[in-house]
């Protein structure tokens, strides 16, 4: 009979989880030693939790497989639970094993116990403390099978280290994949009905649907029928490129948004929720779907969303339209002086095929989407969850679970010092990922949000919280430090030259792309950068937005 560690983790593979990203203390030594009974368990060191959290999202994202993470008690939960929160918001399935004290030993008060079961809740759908090796198998199976949904969710199974070490523990069978539903018929009908009566109409797109099938059979629909077809926000997983339909993605300010939104009719939404402002701001609306217009859920996220798009391509007629692609083309590499824009248009222009771009450059990546709409094809995968630090271990987990696809990382300076250690597992595992970090020196999308919450006009000390410079940050020398060898870009042509190496090269790679602020500092009024980043939103939005901010 198998102690209760070496039949979890039977459990776990059985049940398709094949892949941890551990940071393992004294509680979980029994899972740790029972990894070599076990082969088929990959473990992958993580140096902090929120390294670890964060790629078993990426993970989960590009494999389809729940993520595993082994972390220690609720001090170790709890240093991951930002990119758990993200992971929640995208939900991607993750099972988290977290160590706790023997269950005679919790009496004592010792120095790590702490509530675990609370600081689980905050992003688990799922949380159970295994009371006896003799159930634990069962346990672990029915965390997969939460975590697994739809909707994937977090699970979260607390393991006493008694549990773990005891013999008599059984691995219990993988659980029966789940037949999610088709929306009814009275769904169907009312979303074709809002497609055909010629209002104006969009498809607002999520989650699943913005793989290619989904893709798809939205821009048939449009073709057929000339409605609109939106995707959400910050989508999990969004495919796009040339020979790809192309899909408007909802902007972040609420400003933009509502004028992607104004004058529909019908909103139908495919695995995706009526967008809503990021933040509150004084007299401004949360809800961003004008008053009168009409919402149509046609699949919700327990749902089967691409059959139930499926079922609307065919209540509408629109089986045999031909869907818009998008044709191919890049820009051209830049030259001079580097900018965010050029760093993002040099990106573009030498995009890999397949490449999977995990998104967290926050202002300075602005422009990337419109300069990479007729790149190779790609994955783009965002920050869900708003907590940043997500953007290195997702493309952590990412390159993990696509070994023979390029990933690329573009990070904000700010947002990459949150979980930096990333470096470190990039190296040791050897991942093929390219990391260009925009070093703006600033918090540089504070500066806008310190004008739209209506705060008075930041003084120096105001600034100071969302000024990075001095000192300032040397990635060179912390990815050198982490084993990543690393490049500074000062200019265009160093920065293409770079990338050109990084994306050639197998293994990690860094660059440090040195950019002014997109907004440094400047009211959102006199912004020249943010002017042009306007252009390359879609015409209308451009349009209607400069009316808006640049009368
Ligand atoms: C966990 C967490 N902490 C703090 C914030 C607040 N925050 C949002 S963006 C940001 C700064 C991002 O800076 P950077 O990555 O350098 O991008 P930039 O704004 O300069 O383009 C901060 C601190 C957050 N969203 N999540």
């Amino acid at each position: 009979m198998p102690n209760g560690a070496q039949a979890l983790l039977r459990t776990l593979v059985d049940g398709g989880v094949r892949t941890c990203f551990t940071n393992p203390g004294t509680s979980e030594m029994h899972f740790v030693a029972a990894l070599d009974s076990v082969p088929e368990m990959r473990a992958i060191l993580a140096l902090f939790e929120g390294v670890a959290t964060g790629a078993a999202d990426g993970y989960a994202r590009m494999s389809g497989r729940p993520g595993a993470t082994l972390l220690h008690l609720g001090s170790g939960l709890g240093n991951g639970l930002a990119n758990l929160h993200n992971a929640r918001k995208g939900r991607s399935p993750i099972v988290n094993i977290v160590g706790d004290h023997a269950t005679y030993h919790w009496k004592y008060d010792a120095q790590l116990q702490s509530d675990i079961e609370t600081v689980a809740r905050n992003f688990s759908s799922w949380v159970r403390t295994s009371q006896s090796t003799e159930e634990l198998g069962r346990d672990a199976a029915e965390a997969i099978a939460a975590a697994q949904g739809p909707p994937g969710q977090v699970a979260t199974l607390i393991l006493p280290a008694d549990v773990s070490w005891s013999d008599g523990a059984q691995p219990a069978p993988p659980p029966q994949p789940p037949t999610p539903p088709v929306a009814s018929d009275e769904a169907v009908t009312q979303a074709a009905d809002a497609v055909r009566r010629g209002e104006r109409t969009a498809l607002l797109l999520g989650g699943r649907v913005l793989r290619e099938p989904g893709l798809r059979a939205a821009a048939r629909i449009a073709a057929a029928t000339g409605v609109q077809v939106l995707a959400e926000v910050f989508p999990a997983r969004m495919e796009r490129g040339a020979g790809l339909p192309p899909v408007e993605r909802l902007a972040y300010l609420a400003e933009l948004a509502a004028v992607q939104l104004d004058g529909l009719e019908h909103l139908i939404l495919v695995d995706a929720k009526a967008p809503v402002s990021f933040f509150a701001y004084p007299g401004k609306k949360s809800y961003l779907v004008r008053d009168g217009c009409e919402v149509h859920e046609l699949a919700g996220p327990s749902d089967d969303a691409l059959a139930s798009l499926d079922a609307l391509v065919e209540a509408v007629g629109a089986g045999d339209a031909q869907p818009h692609l998008q044709p191919p083309s890049r820009p051209e590499l830049p030259t001079g002086p580097l900018t965010a824009e050029k760093a993002c248009q040099a990106i573009a222009a030498l995009l890999p095929e397949g490449a999977i771009v995990s998104d967290e450059a926050v202002t300075s990546g602005l422009t990337f989407a419109s300069q990479s709409a007729g790149a190779a094809r790609h994955d783009v995968l965002t920050l869900t969850g708003g907590a940043i630090g997500q953007g290195l271990p997702v493309a952590v987990g990412a390159a993990v679970a696509c070994p023979d696809r390029p990933v690329i990382a573009l990070e904000g300076e700010g947002s990459a010092m949150y979980t930096i250690q990333s470096l470190w597992t990039m190296a040791r595992e050897e991942l093929d990922v390219t990391v260009v970090i925009f070093n703006n020196r600033s918090y540089a999308i504070l500066n806008v949000e310190l004008e739209r919450v209506g705060a008075q006009r930041g003084g120096p000390r105001a600034k100071k919280q969302l000024d990075l410079a001095g000192p300032d940050l040397d990635f060179v020398s912390i990815a050198k430090g982490l084993g990543v060898p690393a490049l500074r870009a000062e200019t265009s042509e160093d920065l293409a030259g770079a990338l050109q190496r990084a994306i050639a090269e197998p293994g990690p790679h860094l660059i440090e792309a040195v950019v002014p602020s997109v907004y440094s500092g400047l009211r959102l009024r006199a912004m020249p950068h943010a002017l042009r980043a306007l252009e390359k939103l879609p015409r209308p939005v451009a349009k209607a937005a400069k009316a808006r901010f640049y009368p």
